[in-house]
């Protein structure tokens, strides 16, 4: 059988560390045959490394043959340990009365520890993704924190917004949502994220001329996906944790094992496709195979999209410019 691999998550104690981490135990983000050894990382203060017990109570309790060891930790440069994935979730969340650019500095002193962390101990090839807001940025310092690590392996999650148009196009189209190709999500993960169906098919069917409604589009489905987060707060009281937890399963398991030449979005650092900077991390379509991703190129960029993909770019570079000076 297959030799363990090492999977580190920090804010394991959290929402979406509880719908994550069973799903990786059992198997389902590295394949059915592949043990994984948890090194799970929170803060310090004692109810979250309490409540961290608690969760590993449980994963024990599930027996799951595929878990191979199971650690708690405080401390990045313990839980990064010969890490080959890390799913970097924990972050600090927006207070009452917290200014931008304060979430800015709070996170940048998170992502830069754990850069570091992850630079001098992780396995040289660790995949690391970024699910903790505000992920693009937070990837970026974690990957400008990290120079001995090779930048591509920095991430950032885009595949719930990616998932969250799916099910819109499917349910516009009356179509399932498994036969959606070819969708990509441009830009930064937040309300300015471009979702871009006009590659896209169904059953081998063109989206774009399916719909064929511009002002939908515009009007409907974009502002849809954008503030599908919000929505979720306003009726569970919650933000997402199922579908957040899930995607990036679906983000880990396709960079892993490959997608079969279907596009999957993930963000990543340009190398300046479609004119965006080198080193800001994107959401691009991308193709994987081998434990490597690339990104679709030569895929023309009309007016509309053109504007849409300026406007998520313009904060992204807000974002970057705000935590320059930390870095
Ligand atoms: P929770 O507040 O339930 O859990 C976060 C956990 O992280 C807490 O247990 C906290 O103690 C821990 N933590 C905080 N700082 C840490 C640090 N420096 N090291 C280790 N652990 C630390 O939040 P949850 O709902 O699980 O969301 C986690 C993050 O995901 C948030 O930043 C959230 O905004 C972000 N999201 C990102 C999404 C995406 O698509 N990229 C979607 C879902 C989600 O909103």
């Amino acid at each position: 059988s297959k030799k363990p691999v090492r999977v580190a998550v920090t804010g394991a104690a959290g929402q979406i560390g509880y719908a994550l981490l069973f799903r990786i135990a059992s198997g389902e983000m590295l394949g059915k045959d592949q043990p994984v050894i948890l090194q799970l990382l929170e803060i310090p203060d004692e109810k979250a490394q309490n409540a961290l017990k608690g969760v590993i109570m449980e994963l024990e309790d599930c027996a799951f043959p595929l878990l191979a060891g199971i650690e708690a930790h405080s401390d990045p440069l313990q839980a990064f340990k010969d890490t080959d994935y890390a799913l970097l979730v924990g972050a600090r969340p927006r207070g009452p009365g917290m200014e931008r650019a304060d979430l800015l500095a709070a996170n940048a002193q998170i992502f830069t520890a754990q850069g570091k962390a992850l630079n001098a101990v992780a396995s040289r090839n660790v995949k690391v993704l970024v699910v903790g807001n505000p992920a693009n940025t937070n990837a970026y310092i974690a990957m400008k924190s990290a120079p001995d690590l090779p930048a591509k392996n920095f991430t950032a999650m885009l595949r719930l917004d990616h998932n969250r148009a799916a099910s819109q196009l499917a349910a516009k189209t009356g179509t399932k949502v498994g036969d959606i190709k070819k969708l990509t999500v441009w830009g930064n993960h937040s309300p300015t994220m471009y979702a871009d169906y006009r590659f896209a098919t169904t059953n081998g069917q063109s989206i774009k001329a399916l719909i064929n409604d511009q002002v939908w589009n515009a009007e409907t489905f974009l502002p849809t996906v954008g503030k599908r987060g919000a929505a979720i707060i306003a009726a569970r009281g919650l933000s997402s944790a199922a579908s957040a937890a899930n995607a990036a399963i679906d983000h880990m398991r396709d960079w892993a094992l490959g997608s079969n030449g279907e596009w999957v979005t993930m963000g990543v650092p340009s190398n300046g496709e479609y004119g965006i900077p080198a080193g800001i991390v994107f959401g691009f379509p991308v193709t994987t195979e081998n434990g490597e991703y690339k990104i679709v190129e030569g895929l023309e960029i009309d007016a509309f999209s053109q504007e849409c993909i300026n406007k998520t770019l313009a904060e992204l570079q807000g974002e970057q410019d705000g935590v320059k000076h930390l870095l």
